[in-house]
């Protein structure tokens, strides 16, 4: 069965690009995501001021349709969300929400940021860590039964 494709939402500095290094095995390396990117043939990848951004968020709409499912990501060392109440309703596909950073987030964090993904409306969560790679595994093997 060919891989699902994911979309990564995510405020700027979420952690999106290197989630997707960490889950292709590439070495961690920063670089901002300037525009959509395609990456692998697999996971797309937006930049934070696509969701930051009113304007942007029909292209976010549009380019989602070439997804299978949508992630919304929150890092849990943030103490707010860009994420508004019932966000994920507006996409017609499985929605899943990522908690990047659970290295350095206090366990109080890593729930307010489940709390945030919750009322964007989000149901599966993964709190995960593209330094160490925890959670990862889990993330990736939900998207292959979705
Ligand atoms: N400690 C820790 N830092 C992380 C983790 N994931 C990402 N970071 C750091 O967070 C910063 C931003 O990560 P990016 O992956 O570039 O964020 P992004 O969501 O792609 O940001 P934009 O491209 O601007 O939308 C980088 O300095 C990363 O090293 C993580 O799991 N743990
Ligand atoms: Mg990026």
């Amino acid at each position: 069965m060919k891989k699902k494709r994911p979309i990564l939402i995510g405020k700027t500095s979420a952690g999106k690009t290197t989630l997707c290094q960490c889950v292709n095995h590439e070495a961690l390396k920063y670089h901002k995501t300037q525009s959509i990117q395609l990456v692998n043939d697999q996971m797309i990848d937006t930049p934070g001021e696509y969701l930051e951004r009113r304007s942007f968020w029909d292209a976010l709409l549009v380019t989602a349709a070439d997804a299978d499912v949508i992630m919304l990501v929150q890092d849990a060392t943030e103490d707010t969300s860009m994420f508004p109440p019932g966000y994920a309703g507006q996409f017609p596909k499985p929605v899943v929400g990522v908690i990047t950073k659970r290295d350095t987030a206090t366990d109080k964090q890593i729930e307010d940021a489940r709390k945030y993904l919750e009322i964007a409306g989000t149901k599966n969560i993964f709190p995960v860590s593209s330094m160490t790679g925890e959670g990862v595994a889990d993330l990736v093997g939900y998207l292959d039964i979705l």
